[in-house]
């Protein structure tokens, strides 16, 4: 028996390293790597413009350096690392400078076959083959942000009679904690181990549930209705605050608020996260708007994302942080607050209002420590 208990704990000791290597030698990380690594992850990554920028400056890094940013941003990694998404992304820095220049700065960009350079004409059909398009038939290849959602290159090829066949490589996503779960284990492969997820120090997530609104019954559960704006003292009719399931800036739903002239109560979705003092906390999330206006005593400026810091009775500490959305009908587009918690802070309270008539979509909703 003594024999045995000593031979436990020896046993995992042998045992432990053998199951840790088991995925292979994760590159050496050394000083440059990290510092390059911290540069780049630090980057603007709100839209998918943003996120190309970094990806584009990511293809800079050597396999150490690549590993070091996995740890904050796996997907862009990821799309510097899988040859789908290369690819595209040799495409674009084909191009003469004064294109890429309309690339970086967000523009849409079409360039036809009878413009292409050496380089170009090599990785369009690099590009136009991986889709199964004969080299001799392709046409174009245009490129740009779509839907303020992802960055699309797009290459057509001549098809039967008239028509064209289109191969698209989405680039850019909106990372969530499951799509960079996705990029890990797809990197973990590529680099023979798995980088480890953030759960602390700067541009780690802290826990706010479902800031994609995928889980069923996530509203009144997870996120809270809560009162925002009460117009002439009636609390009927209230708006319609529900998940969609057909428009979304990532996974398969978001949330969706509905107003009109009648409304007099607008509701907000809410979500509070335990926190401590000092914490430097920024909150971000991504609106859509259709036909969104001022109607009654609406006010313009009530579409926005506010993060309050609460006491322990949940009594907020200090006047919300708010950044206002832009209203009218526009694609999806970032809003983000930062601010440090106080002293008697014991929670974040993020809410997502929208009091005024029209639609507005939320989606992509994160918390992260900066
Ligand atoms: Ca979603």
């Amino acid at each position: 028996m003594p024999a045995m208990t000593l031979l436990l704990p020896l046993l995992a000791i042998l045992l432990g390293p053998v199951a840790q290597a088991q995925g292979g030698v994760p590159p050496l990380v050394d000083d440059a790597d990290r510092a390059a690594a911290a540069r780049i992850g630090a980057m603007p990554d709100g839209d998918p413009v943003s996120r190309l920028l970094m990806l584009l400056e990511a293809r800079s890094l050597d396999e150490g350096g690549l590993f070091a940013l996995a740890e904050r941003h796996p997907d862009i990694v990821e799309q510097a690392v899988v040859a789908r998404y290369k690819r595209a992304v040799t495409w674009l820095l084909a191009m003469p400078d004064a294109d890429l220049h309309r690339v970086r700065r967000g523009e849409q960009v079409i360039r036809v076959r009878e413009l292409w350079n050496e380089r170009e004409q090599e990785q369009a059909e690099s590009l136009g083959t991986s889709f199964g398009f004969k080299e001799k038939k392709l046409l174009a290849v245009r490129a740009g942000p779509y839907e303020g959602r992802v960055y699309r290159v797009v290459i057509d090829s001549k098809g039967k009679g008239q028509t064209t066949d289109r191969g698209t490589v989405e680039l850019c996503w909106p990372p969530t904690p499951e799509r960079d779960e996705t990029s890990r284990d797809t990197l973990a492969k590529h680099f023979g181990a798995r980088p480890s997820r953030m759960d602390q120090g700067s541009g780690s997530l802290l826990p706010l549930e479902d800031g994609s609104f995928e889980a069923d019954g996530t509203l009144g559960t997870t996120w809270s209705l809560e009162d925002a704006i009460v117009l002439s003292g009636v609390r009927s009719p209230v708006n319609d605050v529900e998940i969609d399931g057909g428009t979304y800036l990532d996974g398969r739903r978001a949330l969706r608020i509905y107003n009109s002239a009648e409304t007099r109560l607008f509701q907000a979705a809410t979500q509070r996260v335990e926190i401590v003092p000092g914490m430097r906390i920024r909150a971000r999330t991504h609106h859509k708007t259709e036909n969104v206006r001022a109607e009654y005593q609406q006010n313009e400026s009530d579409l926005y994302l506010s993060m309050t810091f609460e006491d322990i009775f949940k009594n907020p500490v200090e006047p919300p942080i708010i950044a206002r959305g832009r209203i009218a009908t526009h694609t999806w587009e970032p809003l983000e607050v930062t601010g440090t918690a106080p002293m008697d802070a014991a929670y974040v309270r993020i809410a997502l209002v929208a009091g005024l008539s029209g639609t507005t979509w939320f989606d992509g909703t994160s918390l992260t420590l900066e």
